[in-house]
């Protein structure tokens, strides 16, 4: 058997990388028996066919096995995720920081490793996105400043992408496919202007596919999102996905404090002295509250 990845899914055929290879796999039925459907990104034990069932562009196989995944998302539904590129512009389409820190929230609860990439910096002026690049960075996230048209820091990126499962992320406009096509030569994704985008109404519905690197590795282009829901998140471990509050975890008076309104809370008391940015304390409050009323109804 050959061991290889599932890259994309199309009318009830799977297409695995194996060896710099694409097979044509039929899975097994044993798999729809236990109630496991095939995802991008598994890990799967495929035999051969014989030379007749394969056609001009793929040689046929069978996925034999799924190998143990090590995550896997719901959106987009993927597994086996090392890390997560959250991509914003510094000039068009505005840098929204609620959006950005509710992608590092979904990212967190999956232990997916996040970095930060503010991309468009040969149309933006630093003094308007250097405090973006402080307060993350004193968080303690990667926060990779770039031009994917400029080509300026693209290999402070590409360096992290060798040999990983990578999902690209963010919202529409902010240069991802772009991105991937300078860091994939030849690649050829789809890539639009913001505003005609908008006009046109082009909502390109695209499957999910993993996009194999020459250099070892897959990326994942997703379809922008102009707004995120904290899905399958719960209340009580939203402060575990502030990366900040870490350190101050168990110092609070109360067990399980929520940090919201008990006394002697110590994140409180970092907020007071400066420690955590009031701007992330309140999307916390605010999405606890969200989160709270979700529960209630
Ligand atoms: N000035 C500038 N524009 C860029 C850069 N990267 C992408 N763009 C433009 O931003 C628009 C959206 O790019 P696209 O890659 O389609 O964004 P996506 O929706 O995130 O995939 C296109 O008009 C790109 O030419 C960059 O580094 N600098
Ligand atoms: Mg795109
Ligand atoms: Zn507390």
């Amino acid at each position: 058997m050959v061991q290889g990845t599932i890259i994309k899914g199309i009318a009830g055929f799977y297409y695995v990388e194996a060896n710099q290879t694409i097979y044509e796999c039929k899975a097994r039925g044993i798999f729809r028996k236990d109630n496991i459907i095939p995802l991008i990104g598994d890990n799967v034990l495929i035999t051969l066919m014989p030379e007749e069932n394969s056609n001009d562009k793929y040689q046929a196989a069978v996925i034999e096995e799924i190998l143990d995944r090590k995550n896997s998302l719901i959106r987009p539904p993927v597994s086996n995720v090392d890390q997560a590129i959250v991509v914003f512009s510094v000039t068009y389409p505005e840098l929204h920081l609620d959006l950005l820190d509710r992608f590092l929230i979904m990212i967190e609860k999956e232990n997916i490793i996040p970095y930060i990439v503010l991309n468009k910096i040969d149309a933006g002026n630093e003094q308007n996105y250097r405090y973006v690049i402080d307060r993350y960075t004193k968080i303690g996230y990667d926060v990779i400043c770039l031009s994917a048209k400029k080509e300026i820091n693209i290999e402070k990126l590409k360096e992290k992408l060798k040999d990983k499962t990578t999902v690209f992320a963010g919202p529409s406009g902010v240069g991802k496919s772009t991105l991937l096509n300078t860091i994939e030569k030849g690649l050829g994704l789809e890539t639009g202007a913001v505003s005609d985008k908008i006009k046109r109404g082009k909502h390109t519905t695209r499957h999910v596919e993993l996009i194999p690197l020459s250099m070892g590795g897959f990326v994942l282009d997703t379809p922008g999102f102009t707004s995120l829901q904290l899905e399958g998140v719960e209340k009580d471990d939203l402060k575990y996905y502030f990366k900040e509050f870490k350190e101050f975890e168990g110092q609070c008076k109360f067990n399980g404090c929520s940090h919201t309104h008990e006394p002697g809370c110590a994140v409180k008391k970092a907020l007071g002295e400066g420690l955590i940015f009031e701007e992330r304390y309140a999307n916390y409050i605010a999405y606890y509250n969200q989160l709270q009323d979700v529960r209630r109804w």
